[in-house]
This record gives C-alpha cells, structure tokens and sequence, in this order.
C-alpha cells in the first residue's frame, strides 16, 4: 500500500521563508512530507519547472451582498469561488454584512445558507458591523467571535454602513474585549458628500469624477484617524485597500511609534490609475473602474511598491467586488447615468491577484517569490486566525497547494475568466506567471483554466482568534 495518495514530484517548493527543491508527499488531505525524493504515491504529479506554492487566501472579497444599496453583485458563491480557485486561491474571506437594523447572527445564518454547498474552496466570514447597538456590542458579536467569526469591518464612509466617531470607538472597544481583529474602511464620509454635491452642482457627473469626490486626503484624513481611535482604545487594526502615498504614510507613521497597526492593499491601485475612469473621452466605459478608493496614478504606484517592500503592507487581497457593466443592474444602468454617485462600487479581481503581483513584483524585480507567498498566502493566514492550518507548505498543513508556471505569459481577458462579471478591468495587461494546477485539501480543483473541483469541495472555516490582534497596553482611560 502506498504511504501517499499523491506526491507532487519534481518541483520547487516556494514558503514564506525557504525555496527548496522537494517533492510534497499528500495523505488524507493534509501535507505529511516535504523531502528531496518520495517515491511512494498513488497518484504521482510531475511540477518539474513549476513552483509548488501554499494556496492563495484571498481576505478580502464580496460575494452575495446587498450591493451597498444599490444593484446585485455579478458573483454568489459558486462562481465566485470557481473564479478564485481558476486564479490559484483556496481560501477566501468573504464579509457577512449586517443591514442596519438587522441581527447579526441572523446575518450570518443568512450567509451560510448563500455559500453552503456552493463553494469550491474553503472559506471563512468576516463580519460587516452597520449598527452597533448595546444587543449587537454586548451580545451578538462576543458569541459569533467566540463561534470563530473573529474579525470584522467598519466603514468611516457610505450612507448605508458608516460608522460616526463614537461609533468606531465603541466598536474597537468591543473588539478589544474579545479579541478580534478590526478591519477599517478609510474615507471621510462628509468630505465625499461636500464634494460630491460640488461636482453635481458644476455638471461634472461622468465615472471620472467619482476618482475626484474622494482624493487622497479624504482618505488620509480618515487613515489618521481611525488610527488615534485605535491608539486610544488600545487596539489593533488593519487599514484595508490602502491606496497611494498619503495613506501608507500614515500607517508607516503609525507603525513606527509601535502601534499595532496594519495595512493592506490591492491590485488596483498597483495596475490601474484615475485615468482609467475617463473611460473612452469621458464616457460610461469609465464606470468599470469605479471603485472605493479608487485607483490614483503612477507616482502612487511607486508609494504603493515602497510600502509593500519596507512592510507596512502585510497582505495582498483583491477587494473583489464584482458587478456587470452591461444590462439594468450593470454599471452603466440609467440611473448611473446621471452621476458617478450612483456607479455601483467595485471590481472583479480575485482571480487576477496572484498573476499581477508575481509578474510586477517577482518578475520585474521589486519583491521576492517569498515575499509574494507572504503577500498572498501566510501572511493572511496568520492575521486572521487560519494558521497553522493553511498558508504553508508544511508536515500538518492542509494540502492547499498552487503549482504556478513563472514563465506562462498571457495577455488578461474576459474569455479567460470564471467570475459571473462581464469584463475584467485588468482586460489587455500582459503578465508572466500563471497558476497551472490547483489543490484544495488533496485535491485538484483546477487545471489549466479548466475546473476540476465541485460547487461541494469548499468546507466553512471556524478561525481562531489571532495573535496579532491582542492588545498592546491598557487604553486611554486606563493608563
Ligand atoms: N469597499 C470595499 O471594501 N469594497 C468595495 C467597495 C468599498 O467601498
Ligand atoms: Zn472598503
Ligand atoms: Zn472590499
């Protein structure tokens, strides 16, 4: 009898800290063995030339939400997740949204019914708190951390989730409380809606203008201050989507006094620029691009790279927030005519994200495959509460493995997508390095673009709390 079900052979074996040439040796869905030889599989996988990577875990994405208000997202969970498992993912992060007024725990029952035999990889939910009310801070939110929902998002912006000062800073008390990690949209709420009145009034109504509502210092105003609610609370967070110079300034800021303070960010705002929303001379073609912050310009490109090197940025998600562009739910639809407010907010990317960040960052020089795998896998892992279980190639991990061709060059394109959106906005970038086989738990979900894996494959993930989100001191009142 065989000691493996499957032995990955021949490949190199790329970690958060090591590259080493070494087959993989798989039983019961988990890794038992990394070694120079092993001979003895039942199914043998040949990776010579390939790099054998941990899985990509995607913390950042929407599926199946309530649009914000406004039309329906082009991704449940069944094609959602199949775009991601294309793209080399076996984990996603998903958020589960409270509408305002509404139970949490029965927000997150009505989740788990949208994504329960609908999923081809693993998942985990975060939470999206609009209404933080004593039941939700006293009770609902202590239970589902402790059910292993042990991070959630605030917004500081958008009339249906922002969150006001007091809010937040009850919030990031709760959080303290019980552990959890607080992930925090930062754009200043008033300062979109001065300028977005501003532009109506002036008749600047197209997708490009939506860039212009909410510039960089709108969000450097809320970056700073989400973090001296966080420094008087005495809690950790995560600064999600962080998107140019003045943002990561502040983290950077923030990081080198010693507070915890983490940042993210996303393709869009390493691969596309303001300009994009011009769309062809100003027009609604500009809509496909619109998303929050949205992508700044080339200089900021380079901000972006500075932060990611230097490591005031541990993750990189794709902020997949997919919606059509064609038909009445799409972003061209009547009422998004009339003004960049009503564009829905968002863009498909969770099967683009690895292949952006290998070939501008390895293949151009600016990071190293280990960086990358931290960017893309371990360090996600390890934040929100999933280590050691995934983001690792490791006796004890589950088997979630890419085996990823650095030298497959392909020009990104609508065709070659799985997600349920129309378009891509990354559709024409040339990149190299291309994921070719994708194991989930033993398994092979996906190769060569074509789905192997079943809408069942994806199991829930109870995480635990994480490490990094456990306070620094006493907060403000107890010191
Ligand atoms: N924030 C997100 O995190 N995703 C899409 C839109 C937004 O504002
Ligand atoms: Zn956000
Ligand atoms: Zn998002």
């Amino acid at each position: 009898m065989s000691v493996f079900d499957c032995v990955i052979r021949g490949g190199t074996v790329v970690t958060a800290a090591d590259t080493v040439k070494a087959d993989v040796g798989i039983r019961g869905g988990k890794i038992i063995s990394v070694a120079e030889k092993l001979d003895d599989g039942k199914n043998i996988i040949d990776a010579s030339g390939l790099y054998v990577m941990p899985g990509g875990i995607d913390s950042h994405v929407h599926l199946a939400q309530p649009a914000f208000g406004g039309p329906a997202m082009a991704d449940g969970f069944e094609s959602g997740t199949r775009s991601a498992i294309a793209g080399g993912n076996t984990t996603l992060i998903p958020f589960a949204l409270q509408p305002r007024g509404a139970s949490l725990r029965q927000s997150v029952i009505d989740y788990h019914k949208e994504a329960d035999g609908q999923s081809f990889c693993d998942y985990g939910f975060h939470l999206i708190i609009t209404d933080p009310n004593p039941t939700v801070l006293g009770q609902e939110l202590p239970a589902l951390v402790a059910d292993g929902y042990t991070s959630f998002k605030v917004f500081m912006t958008y009339d249906d989730l922002v969150l006001n000062d007091r809010q937040l800073l009850e919030v990031f008390d709760c959080a303290r409380g019980c552990g959890a990690l607080v992930m925090v949209h930062c754009e200043g709420y008033d300062a979109i809606k001065f300028m977005t009145d501003k532009l109506e009034r002036a008749g600047k109504i197209a997708p490009y203008y939506h860039a212009t509502s909410r510039p960089s210092s709108v969000e450097r105003e809320a970056t700073h201050r989400a973090i001296s609610h966080a420094e008087l609370t005495d809690v950790p967070i995560m600064v999600v989507h962080v998107s140019g110079r003045e943002p990561m300034e502040q983290i950077r800021w923030a990081q080198q006094r010693g507070l915890k303070i983490y940042g993210e960010t996303c393709p869009q705002y390493i691969a596309l620029t303001a300009d994009d929303l011009k769309g062809l001379n100003m027009d609604e073609t500009g809509g496909k691009y619109v998303c929050s912050p949205p992508p700044r310009d080339e200089a900021n490109w380079e901000a972006i790279w500075e932060g990611i090197r230097s490591g005031v940025f541990q993750t990189f998600s794709s902020d997949h927030c997919p919606f059509y562009f064609e038909g009445p739910q799409g972003k061209k639809n009547p009422k998004a005519r009339t003004s960049f407010r009503w564009v829905p907010n968002g863009i498909p990317g969770v099967e683009t994200r690895l292949q952006i960040l290998y070939s501008k960052g390895v293949v151009e020089g600016r990071i190293s495959i280990n960086e990358f795998v931290a960017l893309t896998s371990t360090n996600h892992a390890k934040l929100y509460g999933l280590y050691p279980q995934k983001g690792s190639i490791a006796p004890g991990f589950d088997a979630d493995i890419v085996l990823w061709d650095p030298n497959r060059k392909e020009t990104i394109c609508q065709e070659l997508m799985h997600h349920g959106a129309d378009y891509t906005p990354y559709e024409g970038i040339t990149v190299t390095g291309w994921p070719s086989l994708t194991m989930l738990r033993g398994k092979v979900v996906a190769e060569d673009g074509r789905i192997t894996g079943e809408k069942t494959d994806g199991a829930f993930l109870k995480r635990s709390l994480s490490p990094y989100a456990v306070p620094q001191g006493k907060p403000a009142w107890d010191r």
